[in-house]
């Protein structure tokens, strides 16, 4: 009876999606670990409560036409995905990157409601961005495409309404432009982006949180196995905002970590990732990590074309601690069997939805500490929200009382996790813990609040 619900809702999902392969894998990906869930209560089912959740509040898709440096008209496709505020206002980040469509985007923004509802906070699901690639692209481009954006945009958002912030392709520098847009069109200064910089309106430790959270949250999950993150030879993919930032953490906890990657290659560094070089590369020059193999001879890079058939190098150096912190399902099932086999006894998910569903059911099957990505990078979002408070509050928290409150939410989202899943019967799966725990509050305020 209860499964049949799961699956009734699931074929609607894809009669009604089609085409949208990511955002079905994460609608079945959570939906089928509620069914313990359903189990025990009926509510849910007689509110109808999985229909209601799998289909956004709102859809928002525009033209975004902007004008390059040799005056050529361009055009690119804007989306907001405004997926449920049953717990607060709509609230996640906006990616620029080719491969921005809207199932992309409706996975993220249905990720993120279980997510923001584990941070105990009160913020809603959304997601947004566009198809607007912004490598190559000029200072003069990046913003005339920003302005572009949020022009239409700012009709939807709002302190209180729906607060965007970075993610892939979109940091600090593209915030300012789609900030200052905003305020100009509307006359109001207020807390309507989150990752703003630190004169006019960002929280200290945004930048660092989504990757410094993961770290706690790995420090906590290896706690109950009495293990700790000091001496652990570290994997991380990717070298973007949560890629740096996990390095950083895992740094000064005392581990080696010694990969990194972008789109084009990787780095493997048995001696560790020189994190200064790091920065340098990416946060300065923004550029390839062939320029970080200039600077460190004792680094090998390893092209993308090298790459052996659905495997990523990474994933193969023999690393006791794994942080995907790239993309979606970057970790096949190989690359699961190469980490396992090698020794990895913690996976933690700093990018959204890493691992493909047969690499998640091989690091649960194997019983390491596997932290999912709605758990392990909700550290981001979770400072999104201490920099709406201090800006609704007009206050400003130094970087240890941030610090301090992220680390407290880790440990929280970790405790619903650990207990949720202990209460289901599947200790240690986090997975099915940290659904159950998300869930639970986003469709209980669903019902107190009537149809809709
Ligand atoms: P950045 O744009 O700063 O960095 C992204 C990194 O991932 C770059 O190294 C990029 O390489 C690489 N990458 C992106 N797409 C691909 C791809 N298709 N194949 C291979 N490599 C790729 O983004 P973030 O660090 O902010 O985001 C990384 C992940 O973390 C994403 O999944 C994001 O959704 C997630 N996340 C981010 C949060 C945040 O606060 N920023 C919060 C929670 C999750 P290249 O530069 O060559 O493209
Ligand atoms: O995926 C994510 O949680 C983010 N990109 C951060 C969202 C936010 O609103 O800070």
């Amino acid at each position: 009876m209860a499964n049949s619900y799961v699956q009734k809702v699931v074929r609607k999902v894809k009669k009604s999606n089609p085409h949208q392969p990511e955002f079905l894998q994460a609608v079945e990906e959570v939906l089928y670990s509620l069914e313990p869930l359903f189990a025990k209560e009926s509510k849910y089912q007689d509110n109808a409560i999985l229909e209601r959740i799998v289909e956004p509040e709102r859809q928002l898709q525009f033209r975004v036409a902007w004008t390059d440096d040799k005056g050529r008209i361009q055009v690119n496709t804007g989306y907001r995905i405004q997926f449920n505020s049953a717990i607060g206002p709509f609230k996640g980040g906006i990616r620029f990157h080719p491969s921005v469509n809207s199932s992309i985007l409706k996975f993220l923004g249905f990720e993120q409601i279980f997510k923001n509802s584990l941070t105990g906070l009160a913020i809603g699901g959304a997601k947004g961005g566009s198809d607007f690639d912004p490598k190559g692209k000029s200072d003069a481009e990046v913003m005339r495409f920003c302005q572009a954006f949020m022009t239409e945009l700012t009709r939807h958002i709002g302190a209180t309404i729906d607060v965007p912030a970075g993610d892939i392709g979109v940091g600090a520098r593209e915030i300012g432009y789609m900030f200052g847009q905003f305020k100009r069109l509307t006359t109001s200064f207020e807390g309507v982006l989150t990752g703003k910089a630190i004169p006019w309106g960002g929280s200290l430790a945004r930048t660092e949180a989504t990757g410094f959270g993961n770290v706690y949250f790995a420090e906590n999950m290896l706690g109950v196995r009495k293990e700790t993150i000091e001496g652990k030879t570290c994997a991380i993919s990717g070298s973007g905002n949560v890629a740096i930032y996990t390095v950083k953490k895992l740094q000064q906890l005392g581990a080696k970590p010694v990969t990194v990657s972008d789109s084009r290659g990787c780095i493997y560094q048995p001696s560790g990732i020189n994190l200064e070089v790091l920065q340098q590369v990416k946060e300065v020059e923004r550029a390839s990590l062939t320029r970080y193999a200039e600077l460190c001879k004792d680094a090998q890079y390893i092209s993308v074309k090298d790459y052996p058939k659905n495997q990523h190098p990474v994933w193969n150096v023999g690393a006791q601690l794994a942080f995907p912190s790239a993309t979606q399902n970057e970790v096949t099932e190989d690359d699961a069997k190469n980490l396992l086999a090698k020794g990895c006894i913690l996976v933690s998910e700093g990018a959204n939805m890493p691992s493909v569903p047969a690499a998640t059911e091989a690091f649960l099957k194997a019983g390491i500490a596997y932290g999912p990505a709605k758990c392990a990078n909700a550290g981001g979002v979770a400072t999104s929200q201490l920099e709406m408070a201090q800006n609704a509050s007009m206050q400003k928290w130094t970087f240890d009382e941030v610090d301090g409150k992220l680390k407290n939410i880790m440990a929280g989202i970790f405790k619903a996790a650990h207990d949720t899943a202990e209460e289901f019967g599947q200790p240690g799966n986090y997975v099915m813990g940290g659904n159950i725990a998300g869930f639970r509050k986003v469709a209980d305020s669903m019902i107190a609040q009537g149809v809709m």
